[in-house]
């Protein structure tokens, strides 16, 4: 039987139901988790090709991320851990929305655009969150791979940066670390303890972080990792999902949107929490105080702590590296306004979507990204490592610079440069707040949030929304970029935009004001004007 024969038969076994269209969103394909059987298996294909173009291990990720329990979706990972190129999610597409007689045609045209060596071997690594649906979905990419006589290795439950990890170590040749989940937790914790060890002082209190797993992935390798922090951080862990439902009223989600804390976590006032999301690539931190007043620390806070511990070891260290932070739309502009004129560092705007951010990153020395969601990390160009190398092993380097050269090796080996990771994430920054004797108090004051509001807004076709300008202003459709412009005007510090979600079913809205009452208010604004131009579905928005 022919290569393209078996791929038929299999496929077969996956058959797409008639005229169903899906796009390929914000993080890959996302829907409700019985709609995607045969783009599992498709992108079990897409991935084996795209194994043999770069002549490198692939990844596929089986997991929805944020979104409930009865969704799923799949994540494509390229050789260096990266999010999949542009033009491959474009051919993702095609396979996913191709009918079945027409699937084989789909494939060849790919394979002929790409001028793919069919005889070149592939290897693709699978992984998946913990969905009741992940275990047939990632059975189906597996189907999909072998079909096309590709090499697999199934990783089984992992977060979704760690298999990330995992592919950029394979393709290293193990110079990234090792390609298992037990060398992720030593190259991690190993440098966890060795930074600090700069801390001093640290009290058990201060050693002590409460984790809401959102019932996810996160809370099992949480648990898994533990003994390999040798109690240099206490964890406390809650919803573990022994009971609870996967992102329900939990997780960085549920509690960046809500504002407030998730269920089944307790909280002592002052207490440093932190949210992971359902596939722990995002997290969030946040505490409430002795009046009970929740104090939320996302992503833009998360970016900020980060990029000054690293612009005072770079002084410390003398090293002349450019740093910047990268941000997008939803950036809360008190943190912007920081990072420019406080800081005085670089800060980039792009679309939502880690493959944006993470681009943009690379064009710096230091490249911080994050989004206010908690989805972030830091890239190093391989430059600013080889000189922090050379300067943390000249002889002749004296102690403070030493000592700074360091901090910065360890900090690179702490961070998950393929991409966002919560548990990553974390470690660091417990070792930044250790290393500074900081509070979270402290570092909260930092700056002050601009009250915002996030809404939701559903609608028939939510591709009717375009926008421009990394997606804060809206080019159709025609009239709401002028009416909400309009609405705009009416709020002090005020700044609102709209984009579809590539998520979910949904258009988001965004605002931010002077006062939380006027945020909530614009967002209510804005909503029902999205309602009223672009189609609402449903009752229209009430006032919060
Ligand atoms: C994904 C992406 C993020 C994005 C989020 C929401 O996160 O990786 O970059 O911010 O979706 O996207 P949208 O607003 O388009 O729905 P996750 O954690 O769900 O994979």
């Amino acid at each position: 039987m022919t290569q393209f024969e078996e791929v038929s038969k299999q496929s077969s076994l996956h058959p797409k139901p008639v005229g169903l269209v899906l796009q390929y969103g914000t993080a890959g394909f996302r829907t409700n988790a019985k709609h995607l059987d045969h783009v599992m298996f498709r992108m079990g294909l897409l991935a084996t090709l795209r194994s043999k173009k770069t002549e490198a291990t692939i990844a596929v990720m089986v997991t929805a991320s944020h979104n409930p329990e009865e969704d799923n979706g799949v994540k494509l990972i390229d050789p260096m851990g990266e999010m999949v190129a542009l033009t491959w999610e474009g051919y993702a597409t095609q396979l996913a929305n191709a009918e079945q007689d027409d699937l084989l045609t789909a494939l060849k045209d790919v394979i002929k655009k790409e001028a793919i060596n069919m005889s070149q071997e592939a290897t693709v690594f699978v992984g998946k969150d913990t969905r009741s649906s992940s275990a047939s979905l990632a059975q189906a990419v597996l189907d999909g791979v072998s079909a096309l006589g590709g090499h697999s290795k199934d990783y089984g439950l992992v977060t979704t940066p760690q298999l990330h990890y995992m592919v950029r170590c394979q393709n290293t040749q193990g110079k990234y670390g090792e390609a298992t989940v037990e060398g992720y937790y030593n190259k991690l914790c190993q440098a966890f303890i060795q930074l600090t060890k700069n801390a001093s002082n640290c009290t058990d209190d201060q050693k002590h972080l409460s984790v809401d797993g959102a019932n996810g992935i996160g809370a099992l390798k949480v648990r898994e990792m533990e003994s390999h922090l040798k109690k240099e951080l206490h964890l406390s862990l809650f919803n573990d999902g022994s009971e609870g439902k996967l992102n329900h009223q939990c997780g960085a989600d549920f509690v960046k949107v809500q504002q407030k804390p998730p269920t089944g976590m307790k909280m002592n006032p002052g207490e440093r929490c932190c949210s992971f999301d359902g596939d722990a690539d995002r997290i969030i931190y946040y505490f409430t105080d002795s009046d009970g007043k929740f104090h939320l620390l996302d992503g833009d806070k998360i970016a900020t702590l980060i990029s000054t511990f690293l612009k005072e070891l770079l002084k410390q260290a003398h090293l002349d590296l450019k740093i910047a932070v990268v941000q997008t739309a939803y950036a809360n502009g008190s943190s912007t306004h920081y990072l420019e004129n406080t800081m005085k560092v670089i800060v980039r705007c792009t679309k939502t979507g880690v493959k944006h951010l993470h681009h943009a990153a690379q064009d710096y020395d230091i490249g911080v990204y994050f989004e206010s969601n908690g989805h972030g990390t830091v890239l190093f160009s391989g430059e600013a490592e080889e000189k922090i190398q050379q300067l943390a092993e000249n002889a002749s380097t004296d102690d403070e610079t030493k000592r700074a050269a360091l901090l910065l090796q360890n900090t690179i080996n702490i961070i998950n440069q393929t991409v966002g990771d919560a548990i990553s994430d974390m470690l660091l920054i417990e070792a930044i707040l250790a290393i500074k004797g900081m509070t979270v108090q402290q570092w909260d004051t930092i700056y002050s949030d601009l009250p915002n509001r996030q809404l939701k807004v559903k609608v028939s076709d939510r591709r009717m929304i375009d926008t421009a300008d990394a997606e804060r202003r809206a080019v159709s459709p025609a009239g709401l970029q002028e009416a909400i412009d309009t609405l705009v005007k009416k709020h002090r510090q005020a700044r609102s935009f709209v984009r579809p979600s590539g998520t979910e079913d949904i258009v988001r809205v965004y605002a931010e004001a002077e006062t939380q009452e006027s945020a909530d208010a614009l967002a209510h604004e804005v909503s029902l004007t999205v309602y009223r131009l672009a189609g609402g579905v449903g009752d229209e928005p009430k006032p919060l």
